[in-house]
C-alpha cells in the first residue's frame, strides 16, 4: 500500500474512533455512524452536546429507515443554518428563557414605564403637509418591506391575507394596493427630483412556507400589479424547532419520529433575513437611506407613510415607529419609555399582553386603563417602522439581525414542569431597538387612527365579542374604515360628504360612510387630493365614487348615486355637474345562512355585499382634455 493511502486509512480509523467516542452517550446514533455523511455526524454530535439524545432513542439498526434518519439530520442542518448562531445557540437561549419563565421572572425587571413623547400629527394641517412633502422626496431613497409570513389564525381566512380585498367596491386586494401605492409614491418622488435619475424602489416581501407559493402565484398571475418583477424580492422565513420541556429538548413530530416539530418564529425574522440576503448592503451601495417595514392587512397605512417618512428625515430618526391613540387593553402593543434602575432608557413597544402586568407591578394598581382622553396614555404601535439604513446596517453587522426573543409556554399546572403543547422561541420586528446603544435616535410618530390604522385580523365571531368601544379589526371594520378615511379626507378639502349611518353586519355595529375609493395614482398625499378637488362638491351617504385615472379633476360635482371614472395617464378629465342614479347598495347578509353559502368567503366574512344597481361609468382611453358633465 502506498504511504498516502496508509495515511488516509489511519486518518479514517482515527475519525471513526473519535466519532464513536463523542457519540458514545447515544448507542443508537453510534451504531448508525456508518450510514451518515461526515457533516451529519457533526450535527449528531452537536445534538448530543446540547442534550438532544432523545432524538435518536428510537433509531433502529442500520439498514432500517436509513433515508428517514438522514432526512431528520437534513432538517437539523436547515434549522441550524437558518438561525443566527445555529441550533446550539437556539437551544442555549431556550434553556435560559425557559428557566426565567419557570421562575416567573419579569422580562422588564428593574424597568419603570412612563409615557414617552413623540411627534403628533393631524391630517391636513400645515405641519402634516410639510412632512408629507419632505417624505415624498425621500421615497426615492427608500426600500419597502412587507412582512407577510403569518398564517392569520385569528382571522381564519383560507387564503393568504394579502390576497383579501381591502374593500369590495373595487375588489382591490391588499397586495395590489400596496404595490400601486409604492409605485405612485415613487413616481411622485421622481417628479420632485426634477430630472435626477430615478430608480426602481425595491420591494421585499417576507413569506413563510405557509404563504410563499401563494404569494408568488398572486404576483405572477397579476403581472406583479405593474411593478417590475426585478423590483420585488421574496425572502422566505423558516420555522424554528419546537421545545418539549423545560430542558429545551426538541419536540419530535407526534406523527413522525424522524421529524422535529416546527412553528413560526415571528416577524422579527425579517431583520436576519434582510441582512443575510445581502440586500441591505446592495441598497446602501446604491445610495438608499431608508427601510420601511409594514404588515399584511392595513389598508390605511400608506396614508400615513409620506408624513412619517418626513418626520424621520426631519428629525433624523434612526428608528421611527408609527403609532395611533390606543384604547386600553386593545390588542396592539403600547409604545413605552422604559427607565432602568441602572439609568438605561429606551422607547420601545411593550406587547399588549405585557403592558398591563408591567404597569401593575410598577405602582399602577389599575394596570392598563384609559386616561381622561378616553385612550390609554401609551400610544398604540401599528408596527410600521422606518429605519435609517446606515445605522441599521451598523447594528446588524454586530448582531447578524438576531432579535431579542421571548417564550410563552402554556404549562399544564402551577408546578410549571410540563407544557400543554410544545412551545418555541419567538421574536418581533419591533424589538429591534432593544439592542441599540443609548446614542441611537429612536422616536415615534402618532397619527389619527381613522387615517392610519384598520387591520383585518379577527374573524367575525371574535370581532362581535370585542368590548363595546374597542375596534373590531375585522374584514367588516377594515373595509368601512377605508370609506370613512376617504370621506374624512374629502371633507377636509371642502367636499360636503354626508354623515354616515350606523349598521350592524356580522354582529358588529359600524359606521357606513359614502363608498369613496381612489387609486394611489390619483392621490398618494393629502396635498394631491387638495389639488384635484375644486369648487362646491357634495356626496350623499348612499353614493359610491371611484376615481382611477391620475389626472381627474373634481369640480362642482353633486353626487347622489354611483360614479366611476377612469382614464389613461395622458387624459385630463374634469368631472362636474349633477350625477343622480340608483347607485350601488350595501346589503347585509347572514354569513351562516344557507342562501349565502354560494357567496365567496371574502364576501361572507364581511356580512354584507354590494348590489350594483345603477351607475355612471366612464373610461377615457385616449390622450386629450375631456369634461364629464351629465
Ligand atoms: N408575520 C410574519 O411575517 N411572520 C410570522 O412568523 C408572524 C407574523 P400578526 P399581532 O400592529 O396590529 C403585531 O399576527 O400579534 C407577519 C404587533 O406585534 O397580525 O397582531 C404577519 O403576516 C403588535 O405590537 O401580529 O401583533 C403580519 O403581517 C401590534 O402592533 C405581521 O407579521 C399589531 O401587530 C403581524 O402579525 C398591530
Amino acid at each position: 500500500m502506498a504511504s498516502s493511502a496508509v495515511d488516509s486509512a489511519i486518518l479514517k480509523l482515527a475519525n471513526i474512533q473519535l466519532n464513536e467516542l463523542s457519540t458514545s452517550s447515544s448507542p443508537n446514533l453510534q451504531k448508525n455512524l456508518s450510514i451518515l455523511p461526515p457533516d451529519q455526524i457533526e450535527l449528531g454530535k452537536m445534538l448530543l452536546e446540547t442534550g438532544q439524545g432523545h432524538l435518536f432513542e428510537n433509531w433502529p439498526d442500520p439498514g432500517v429507515d436509513d433515508d428517514e434518519k438522514k432526512a431528520l439530520l437534513a432538517q437539523v442542518a436547515l434549522l441550524n443554518s437558518s438561525y443566527p448562531g445555529g441550533l446550539a445557540s437556539y437551544i442555549k437561549t431556550a434553556k435560559e428563557l425557559l428557566a426565567d419563565s419557570k421562575a416567573g421572572k419579569n422580562p422588564f425587571d428593574g424597568f419603570t414605564p412612563s409615557v414617552p413623547s413623540g411627534e403628533v400629527l393631524t391630517c391636513g394641517d400645515d405641519n402634516f403637509i410639510k412632512y408629507e412633502e419632505t417624505g415624498v422626496k425621500q421615497v426615492q431613497n427608500a426600500a419597502f418591506v412587507l412582512v407577510a409570513g403569518g398564517l392569520g389564525e385569528r382571522l381564519g381566512y383560507k387564503g393568504i391575507k394579502v390576497a383579501l380585498p381591502m374593500e369590495t367596491t373595487t375588489g382591490t386586494c391588499f397586495l395590489q394596493h400596496y404595490i400601486e401605492s409604492i409605485l405612485s409614491l415613487s413616481e411622485a418622488s421622481c417628479r420632485d427630483a426634477q430630472g435626477e435619475c430615478c430608480r426602481d424602489v425595491p420591494f421585499v416581501i417576507m413569506t413563510s412556507d405557509d404563504t410563499h407559493e401563494r404569494t408568488l402565484r398572486l404576483l405572477e398571475s397579476n403581472a406583479y400589479y405593474g411593478m417590475k418583477p426585478t423590483q420585488v424580492k421574496l425572502l422566505k422565513q423558516e420555522k424554528v424547532a419546537c421545545l418539549a420541556d423545560n430542558d429545551a429538548r426538541l419536540a419530535l413530530d407526534p406523527t413522525n419520529k424522524y421529524r422535529i416539530q416546527t412553528k413560526p418564529h415571528g416577524h422579527g425574522d425579517v431583520h436576519a433575513l434582510l441582512y443575510s440576503s445581502g440586500l441591505l448592503k446592495e441598497w446602501k451601495d446604491a445610495g438608499l437611506r431608508w427601510v420601511l417595514f409594514f404588515q399584511d392587512t392595513n389598508g390605511l397605512l400608506f396614508k400615513a407613510i409620506p408624513s412619517a417618512l418626513g418626520v424621520s428625515a426631519t428629525k433624523e430618526y434612526h428608528v421611527n415607529s408609527l403609532a395611533v391613540p390606543r384604547k386600553a387593553k386593545e390588542a396592539i402593543g403600547g409604545i413605552t419609555k422604559l427607565t432602568h434602575t441602572d439609568g438605561r432608557e429606551m422607547v420601545i413597544n411593550v406587547e399588549y399582553n405585557q403592558l398591563d402586568p408591567l404597569l401593575r407591578a410598577t405602582g399602577h394598581p389599575d394596570g392598563d386603563v384609559n386616561c381622561e382622553t378616553g385612550y390609554s396614555p401609551y400610544p398604540g404601535n401599528i408596527n410600521q417602522l422606518i429605519l435609517e439604513l446606515g445605522p441599521y446596517i451598523d447594528e446588524l453587522s454586530k448582531t447578524g439581525g438576531a432579535i431579542k426573543e421571548f417564550i410563552n409556554p402554556k404549562y399544564k399546572d402551577s408546578s410549571k414542569t410540563e407544557f400543554k403543547s410544545s412551545t418555541r422561541l419567538e421574536c418581533m420586528m419591533q424589538d429591534y431597538p432593544k439592542t441599540l446603544p443609548p446614542s441611537a435616535r429612536v422616536g415615534f410618530t402618532v397619527t389619527e387612527t381613522w387615517l392610519a390604522y384598520a387591520p383585518v385580523k379577527n374573524n367575525a365571531e371574535d370581532a362581535a365579542k370585542v368590548p363595546k368601544g374597542n375596534p373590531y379589526h375585522s374584514a367588516t371594520s377594515g373595509e368601512m374604515a377605508i370609506y370613512r378615511a376617504n370621506s374624512m379626507i374629502l371633507r377636509k378639502v371642502g367636499v360636503k360628504v354626508d354623515d354616515p349611518i350606523t349598521q350592524v353586519f356580522n354582529g358588529q355595529e359600524v359606521e357606513v360612510w359614502s363608498r369613496i375609493v381612489w387609486k394611489p395614482k390619483w392621490a398618494v398625499t393629502f396635498a394631491d387630493v387638495k389639488s384635484k378637488v375644486r369648487g362646491n362638491n357634495s356626496v350623499s351617504q348612499k353614493s359610491t365614487l371611484v376615481i382611477k385615472g391620475s389626472n381627474i379633476l373634481i369640480e362642482d360635482l353633486s353626487l347622489d348615486g354611483a360614479l366611476l371614472v377612469d382614464s389613461v395617464d395622458d387624459a385630463e378629465v374634469k368631472v362636474e355637474g349633477c350625477v343622480v342614479n340608483n347607485g350601488w347598495r350595501i346589503e347585509g347578509i347572514d354569513k351562516d345562512d344557507s342562501t349565502t353559502a354560494a357567496l365567496a368567503e371574502e364576501v361572507r366574512i364581511r356580512g354584507f355585499k354590494i348590489n350594483k344597481m345603477d351607475q355612471l361609468q366612464q373610461f377615457y382611453s385616449e390622450p386629450g382634455k375631456f369634461c364629464l358633465k351629465p
